[in-house]
């Protein structure tokens, strides 16, 4: 494992500065003198491309010359962020490039920041997504990601007087050098229409499903680059279009507009991506979007099955199917429909494969995230599939019945199908009863779902809950972000530190070292500097370096607590207005978050948190030892640029309801110290760094319950500290919207009159003491120093090469195949 790693692909420089060249010639027509930087992104991007495509068909060849068992990852996101960059380095030709441009009078990083983020996911679980392809690559492992090619992704966020403004993001407008579109492996996926009952020559009964509609799935494969390429998996998107063979009836009978109008139909399914993360709308072109992602990526999988000339038997030890939360939880009648309908396998051997290919992640227990179905609409959209989920549920009903004979409570809180006046569907139930395994993304997590959300499931199949920690790949989240670290850690422990996080420890000796810690603490100062002129050209606000940097970065969402985080900077603003002279090491409140767009609480959240801003940003008073920044469009790209010049991460969830996070690891190992609540991968962060060198505070899993059973109120805690009570009455004035009394209200009545579901004010005197030692600490600059470094050097853990290994030993049993 500690070999040293030897340059992945050869290239010089002259051949990569040459190569760039001729793509600037050949390939986009232009020369030197015409080229804007887009172009020469462009230029950059093809000459990877032709370094990383050999690789690719190698590494195609390879796995299917060996018939390789494989890990279908289903996901409905993937948020990848800008990929130049992490190909160079997984590639090994960062220097190379950068050496190449220079002598071209181009810079790699102003060419990289050319590239738009390809943010086909909401957050967490996207990123996830992202990492673990990456890490898949890396292992050596064969893996396809299996998602949705979306014409835009996630919305673009502008603010228009402190309120947020959403667009759509065109990130592919002009051409997407990274995607090879495959119209050989295009798929046709039915919808809608009626099943009917066959009678075969056998006599034998079967069902075959006349659809009413017909899409067509273009696939568009993405290279994923393993660190060292000795792999290069795909990440293969679908794109839907209209299905021509179906359109030629309308369009002969006279229908040309009609079937015009059928085409941009068909078209919508994959143009845009849904931007709730936590909330379940139930809409009828989310479940056909969910479908149509489905068939096609089953389908595609059958088809290579049957390529390699393997007969059904074998199907479960070849094909492992991972579910990305329930939202491609439709993969599974659907396979099973395939099975017994049209290869007319038994019903029971059909569900014994689907029961060894299938296994679900849950990221969440929010009850309002859990997906239901409605029993009407399955009816509508996929009428075979319903009966088949029947079918299903009553095979599991008889289960449950063995083992709790009689119980028919138990069966109505298992079943599948949710009775009431609206019949539901519920997805996890069938993802639990058909996966051999279910994994939580955190220790902590993964009980709750033993305990809370699944307590009967874990009775009846002891051995299906498990937990997989979440990690991060540091290849993009220290390598590519923070160069100027990674350079310190590859001098200290060796370069090996970017396949074997572990490694990292090595440099915990130096932690007290006061020349190490001086130039641990240089390189953040400079993020930070770079950070700064970020801030002032997106938003022209004028920080300093010398001030904490306190980052809150994620969704913006109730549970996430961005409003505990606004009353604590209230609380410094109010004692700095009433003490001019208040001693305060200066303060950055760094914020970003997009919003859903339905999300009203959420936009209230964003818009006080802007009016704040600007409030504390031009008072005078305070003499700039305050400040709040709430940067537009947070994004993977402006992460990586806010992880390595933060001092304080915000981690500040109400225990229990973040199940994982993993922003937390990102900033942890850029050197960041965390102020957060006992939840997620908090606890297991604080079991590997030392409690004591983070900033724990709040309610505990267990207090937060006690609270909740014994009844709490919130106007106990307004009542009893003048200082909280000042801040949430401030609210209500015009302080920060001049003219306009109460237009922060709701943020005040949402943590008193309807009852603080979170509890902010439950934790809110907690959580300013920690901002207080926060203060303390970090006057004493060895200290902090010392507790950085222990905090990066103590992520081994969280590397994702680490989750996909445990996913390898207890989930899906692959074997790693890298390219010699
Ligand atoms: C149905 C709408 C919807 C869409 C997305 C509901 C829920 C989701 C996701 C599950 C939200 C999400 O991203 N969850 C996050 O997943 C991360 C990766 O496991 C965790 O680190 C975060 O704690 C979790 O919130």
């Amino acid at each position: 494992k500690s070999a040293e790693i030897v340059p992945a692909v050869a290239c010089t420089t002259k051949q990569m500065r040459q190569a760039i060249l001729d793509r600037l010639h050949k390939s986009l027509a232009t020369e030197e003198s015409k080229a804007n930087n887009k172009a020469w992104w462009n230029a950059t991007c093809y000459a990877v491309n032709e370094l990383l495509f050999e690789k690719l068909t190698d590494t195609q060849k390879s796995h299917s010359g060996h018939d390789t068992r494989a890990v279908n990852y289903l996901s409905l996101e993937f948020l990848m962020g800008r990929l130049l960059s992490n190909n160079l380095h997984n590639l090994e030709l960062f220097n190379v490039a950068q050496d190449a441009l220079k002598g071209l009078g181009k810079d790699l990083y102003e060419i990289c920041e050319e590239e738009p983020d390809m943010a086909l996911g909401n957050g967490g679980l996207g990123r996830l997504a992202a990492c673990f392809i990456d890490s898949l690559a890396t292992l050596g492992y064969p893996a396809i990601g299996y998602g949705i090619h979306y014409e835009n992704g996630l919305f673009a966020q502008s603010f228009q007087d402190g309120r947020q403004i959403e667009r759509p993001d065109t990130w592919r407008e002009y051409g997407n050098p990274w995607e090879i579109c495959r119209p050989e492996s295009i798929q046709h996926v039915p919808l809608y229409g009626y099943v009917e009952t066959v009678i075969d020559e056998n006599g034998i009964s079967h069902k075959v499903w006349h659809a009413g509609q017909k899409l067509k799935g273009v696939p568009w494969d993405v290279p994923i680059v393993g660190y060292g390429a000795k792999t290069v998996n795909i990440l293969r998107l679908w794109e839907s279009r209209a299905d021509e063979a179906f359109d030629w009836d309308v369009f002969n009978a006279g229908g040309y507009v009609d079937a015009q109008v059928e085409k941009s139909k068909a078209e919508t399914i994959s143009k845009v991506l849904y931007p709730n993360d936590s909330t379940d709308e139930g809409k009828e072109l989310r479940l056909i979007q969910q479908y149509f992602f489905c068939a096609c990526s089953v389908k595609d999988i059958l088809r290579r099955f049957r390529r390699a000339g393997n007969k059904w038997p074998i199907l479960a030890e070849k094909v492992a199917i991972q579910l990305n939360d329930t939202h491609p939880t439709i993969a599974i009648p659907e396979l099973m429909r395939i099975l017994v309908d049209e290869e007319r396998l038994d019903w029971n051997f059909a569900w014994s494969l689907c029961e060894k290919i299938f296994s679900y992640t849950n990221h969440t227990l929010l009850p309002e995230a859990l997906e239901k179905w409605s029993v009407a609409l399955f009816e509508k959209v996929l009428p075979r599939h319903l009966e088949i989920i029947y079918e299903i549920n009553r095979r599991f009903l008889e289960t449950v019945e063995q083992k709790w004979p009689g119980d028919n409570d138990i069966k109505a809180k298992l079943s599948i199908v949710e009775e009431g006046s609206q019949r539901m569907v519920r997805m996890a139930n069938l993802c639990v009863v058909t996966s051999h395994k279910v994994n939580g993304v955190a220790a902590v997590h993964s009980e709750l779902v033993k305990t809370d959300l699944f307590p009967e499931f874990d009775q009846l199949y002891p051995t299906k809950l498990i937990n997989v920690t979440n990690g991060i790949t540091p290849r993009r989240w220290l390598k590519a972000c923070n160069p100027a670290l990674a350079a310190l850690y590859d001098e200290t422990v060796g370069k090996d530190w970017v396949v074997n996080l572990d490694k990292l420890k090595d440099a915990l000796p130096k932690a007290t070292d006061t020349v190490f810690q001086k130039r641990f603490m240089e390189i953040k100062r400079d993020n930070k500097v770079e950070l700064v002129n970020i801030i002032k050209d997106l938003t022209g606000i004028e920080v300093s370096a010398d001030a904490i940097f306190d980052i809150q970065i994620k969704r913006l969402h109730e549970y996430k607590r961005q409003q505990l985080n606004l009353i604590h900077i209230l609380t410094l603003y109010r004692r700095l207005l009433d003490n001019p002279d208040y001693d305060m090491v200066p303060r950055v409140f760094l914020f970003g978050a997009k919003a859903a767009p339905g999300y009203h609480m959420a936009k209230q959240i964003i818009y006080a948190l802007n009016k704040v801003a600007e409030k504390v940003n031009s008072d005078k008073r305070i003499k700039g030892k305050l400040k709040v920044v709430f940067l537009p469009n947070y994004r993977v790209s402006l992460a990586e640029k806010m992880f390595p010049a933060a001092d304080i991460s915000e981690q500040i969830s109400t225990a229990g309801l973040e199940a994982s996070g993993t922003g937390n690891m990102k900033f942890a190992l850029n050197g960041a110290l965390t102020v957060g609540t006992m939840d997620g991968a908090n606890i297991e962060m604080a079991e590997e760094i030392g409690a004591e060198h983070m900033f724990i505070f709040g309610l505990s899993v267990a207090e937060v319950k006690e609270l909740k059973t014994a009844g709490y109120n919130p106007y106990d805690y307004y009542y009893n500290n003048p200082e909280l009570k000042a801040v949430l009455d401030w609210l209500d004035t015009d302080f920060f919207t001049p003219g306009q009394p109460g237009a922060l209200s709701d943020i005040k009545r949402s943590l008193l009159e309807y009852g603080d579901e979170y509890l902010c004010l439950a934790d809110y005197e907690s959580y300013c003491k920690a901002h207080d030692a926060i203060d303390t600490t970090y006057r004493n600059k060895a200290l902090w120093a010392e507790k950085a470094i222990r905090n990066s050097a103590a992520m081994g853990k969280f590397n994702s090469d680490r989750s996909i290994e445990d996913y390898v030993e207890n989930v899906w049993h692959l074997k790693k195949y890298p390219l010699a």
